[in-house]
């Protein structure tokens, strides 16, 4: 796992879920540690990310580093570079190494 953070990032998501694959292409770039959850496809059942964030969509992180859960592929990657950015991101194609821990 990465040893940028203490606490492994929670990570809601769905297979194929475009949203998804872009925060999934951000915390590889930081080379954060993440578990994924991928959660039911049926919007009826996504009670676990509602329990969690009150939302029914993904992708949704669970940041205990920090305290924060966030919905919004938009917010989440801006919280992401707020967060572990270093000014210029890295270079995206070496961030592929990284992934689920
Ligand atoms: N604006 C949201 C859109 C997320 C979104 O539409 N996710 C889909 C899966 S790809 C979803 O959860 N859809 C269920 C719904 O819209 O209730 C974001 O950027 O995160």
């Amino acid at each position: 796992m990465s040893e940028r953070i203490d606490r492994p990032i929670t990570f809601y998501r769905l297979q194929g879920c475009p949203y998804c694959e872009r925060v999934a292409r951000r915390l590889n770039e930081y080379d954060l540690g993440y578990h994924s959850r991928f959660i039911e496809p049926l919007h009826s059942e996504r009670d676990v990310v509602k329990r969690v964030a009150g939302v029914r969509t993904v992708p949704v992180i669970v940041d205990e580093n920090t305290g924060v859960t966030m919905a919004e592929s938009a917010n989440i990657v801006d919280y992401l570079d707020a967060t572990y950015g270093e000014g210029d991101r890295p270079d995206a194609a070496a961030a592929d190494a990284g992934g689920d821990v």
